[in-house]
Parts: structure tokens; sequence; C-alpha cells
């Protein structure tokens, strides 16, 4: 399956891209998560991409895009993979386009975990309590709730209109929701 998985900062995604690569015995890739094992390495990537993040901004998508083409094309992406936390932006989209058509493939779907955004913040400051993460402050909470509005929300529209989304409701116990989110992706195979 070649699955994206969406949602506002701190929606979970991260917390259940784990559960659905293992549930469906893909690779899970976390843009975040490559960005931030390039900080922590310090690698060229990541002195460019902490610059951002930490101001709760997006990486910009030349950097990014290359990284997810560069990331999908391994051997382990071959017979499928759960994009988390891409596409953040159109011209994402359009670039994800154009990667799985170069390769003849097409996505199965896109998850969108729906949550309160007050409840959201609470969960980021209590995960800066235990991850400490530089932006998880509440300043950059909310820019990177606002940068989320206005780049990235409005794909759930372009996926929705493609007939290839499904909408997970994202509050109560994670393995309340892991189970919703499993139900969904098994509606998408039907
Ligand atoms: P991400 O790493 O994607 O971070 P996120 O949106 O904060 O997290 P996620 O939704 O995965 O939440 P999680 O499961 O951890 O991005 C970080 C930054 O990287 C971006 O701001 C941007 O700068 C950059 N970036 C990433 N991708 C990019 C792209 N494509 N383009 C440009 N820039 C990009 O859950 C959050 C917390 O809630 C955890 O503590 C978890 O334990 C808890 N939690 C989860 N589910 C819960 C539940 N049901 N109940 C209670 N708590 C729950």
């Amino acid at each position: 399956m070649r699955l994206i998985i969406m949602g506002p900062p701190g929606a979970g995604k991260g917390t259940q891209a784990t559960f659905i690569a293992q549930e469906f015995g893909i690779p899970a890739i976390s843009t975040g998560d490559i960005f931030r094992a390039n900080v922590s390495a310090g690698t060229p990537l990541g002195v460019e991409a902490k610059r951002y993040m930490d101001a709760g901004e997006y990486v910009p998508d030349s950097v990014t895009n290359s990284m997810v083409r560069n990331r999908i094309a391994e051997d382990d992406a071959k017979g499928g993979f759960l994009l988390d936390g891409y596409p953040r932006t159109v011209a994402q989209v359009a670039e994800l386009d154009s990667m799985l058509a170069d390769a003849g493939l097409e996505l199965d779907g896109a998850v969108v975990l729906t949550v309160d955004s007050e409840a959201i913040v609470q969960r980021l400051l209590k995960r800066a309590t235990i991850e400490n993460r530089a932006d998880d402050t509440e300043d950059v909470i909310r820019r990177r709730q606002e940068v989320y509005g206005e780049q990235t929300a409005p794909l759930i529209d372009t996926y929705r209109e493609r007939g290839a989304l499904v909408e997970v409701d994202g509050m109560g116990e994670v393995d309340e929701v892991t189970q919703r989110v499993f139900a969904a992706i098994e509606g998408l195979k039907g």
C-alpha cells in the first residue's frame, strides 16, 4: 500500500504511523523524523532545516522534495510506504504526483486525523516536558498551527476531490484512534 497521513501538528501522525507501518508491513517515512535525525547529526541538511523548524516554519520545498524522492527510491519502500507529514504544500503534492507517475505507481489513499486545536496545544506542551523539542513551545506551536491552516489544510480538499481521502477522529485514547485508522485503511483497500 502507498498511503499518506495528514493532520495538524500534534494530531498524532507519528504515533499512528508506527502502528500502521507494523500492521501493513510498510515503512513509515516521516519527514519530521528525517529532519530531526539530520539536526542531531549536525549535517548540512540539518543545519538548514533547524532554522525553519525552530521557528515553526516549513523547510523549503526544494530541500524536502529531493529528500523524499531519494527516500522512497530505497529498497524497503519498493513494496509500499506510508508518508508521515508529506506532502504539506501544493508544490509537494505536485512533486509527489510526479515521483509516483515516474515510477508508474499510484497512491492508495490519504488518512487525515481530525483533532481539536486547543487539545493538541496541551498534547504538544506535554511532549515538550518529555522530548524537549525546540518547536514545542506555546508560541511556536501556535505558529505551526497557523502555517498548517494556510498551507496544508487546503490539501485535504485536493485529496477529497480525488476520492482517496478518509477522515479519522484523532481524539481519544491512542489505541482507540489506531482501531479507527485501521478500519479506515481496510475501507480504502475494499
Ligand atoms: P512533524 O515531525 O511531522 O511533527 P508534528 O506535526 O508535531 O507531529 P505529529 O502529528 O507526528 O504528532 P505526534 O504523533 O508526535 O513535523 C515537525 C516539523 O518538521 C514541521 O513543523 C516542519 O518544520 C518540518 N517538516 C516536516 N515535514 C515537512 C514537510 N513535508 N515540508 C516542510 N517542512 C516539514 O503526537 C504529538 C504528541 O501527542 C506526542 O507526544 C504523542 O505522544 C501525543 N499523542 C498522540 N496521540 C495521542 C492521543 N490520542 N491522545 C493523547 N496524546 C496523544
